[in-house]
């Protein structure tokens, strides 16, 4: 279907095209650790929809091609139309690459509340991605490849349930390796999960290898109301602390807010992990 592009459609596909020329400056790099980013992307759009109180469940899935599929509760992205673009606001999250900051590899991610940040970049990664938000007794959908739109954002159903979900397959020719690793996912959505206390976030791996045909699928379940002093619980779950308590305090000043939890063990090497915005700073930063 021909349609003439005006300025901000080829703004668009500028911006796209240049994350698929150097997709290494928006998610680190193309290797594993890129792929995986792809998914830690979408799922920080989904925590900072539960950060700002309105989502309180997550459920992340490896589906049988090798696609992912995360979901969330909270309100929806908003489906309206912007009016300075001229298209709905799902379509700008999907198709306008954000300032807010640089993505994995030394650069800076600002999060905390900015939705939809990296989601472009996902988009533009993406062999194919669905998004499908329900809201107001209704679910709309939107499809790209590629980056690009398919059909603008469309009614498909009803729906009596809130919330966000986005499928996608990572792009074969962007990725060297395009299977997803379980238990890379596991290490990090298990930490996303003691640094958002009381989120609940599901992981299911929906590929079965040939032998075990009806075998059950894989899933797990991370929800932690004591957040990084449960954390700190499962650090030292195989240490011999030198006192039972968790020292734990949180404090804010000039409106930054920081939380402390420690507890020593009888072993030599210490380890001290920080993080900010749920980001991890590994110099401590
Ligand atoms: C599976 C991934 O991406 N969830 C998201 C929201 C909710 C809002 C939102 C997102 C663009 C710039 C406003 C809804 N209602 N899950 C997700 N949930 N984005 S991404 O807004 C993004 C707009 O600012 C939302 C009221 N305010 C915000």
């Amino acid at each position: 279907m021909s349609k003439d592009y005006g300025a901000d459609q080829i703004q668009i596909l500028e911006g796209l095209e240049a994350v698929r020329k150097r997709p290494g400056m928006y998610i680190g790099s193309t290797s594993s650790r890129g792929l995986h980013h792809l998914v830690y992307e979408i799922v920080d759009n989904a925590v900072d929809e539960a950060l700002a109180g309105y989502c309180n469940t997550i459920d992340v899935s490896i589906n049988p091609d090798n696609s992912i599929t995360v979901i969330d509760n909270g309100r929806g992205i908003p489906v309206e139309i912007n009016k300075k673009k001229g298209i709905s606001t799902v379509e700008v999250v999907f198709t306008i690459l954000h300032a807010g900051g640089k993505f994995g590899g030394g650069g800076y991610k600002v999060s905390g509340g900015l939705h939809g940040v990296g989601a472009s970049v996902v988009n533009a990664l993406s062999e194919w991605l669905e998004v499908t938000v329900e809201v107001d007794g209704k679910m709309y959908k939107q499809r790209y490849e590629r980056g690009k739109v398919i059909e603008p954002l469309r009614v498909v159903g009803e729906s009596d349930r809130t919330g966000t979900t986005v499928s996608f397959l990572p792009d074969r020719d962007i990725f060297e390796e395009t299977v997803y690793e379980y238990d890379i996912l596991i290490q990090r959505l298990r930490e996303m999960a003691f640094l958002t206390k009381g989120l609940k976030i599901i992981l299911r791996d929906l590929r079965t290898s040939e032998e075990e045909e009806n075998a059950e699928p894989n899933v797990k379940e991370f929800h932690y109301e004591g957040g990084i002093k449960e954390y700190v619980q499962y650090l030292n779950k195989h240490k011999t602390n030198l006192y039972p308590e968790i020292i734990y305090c949180e404090g804010s000043r000039d409106s930054v807010y920081v939380e402390v939890a420690m507890q020593h063990n009888d072993s030599y090497s210490e380890s001290c992990y920080s993080f900010v915005n749920n980001i991890t700073t590994p110099e401590g930063g």
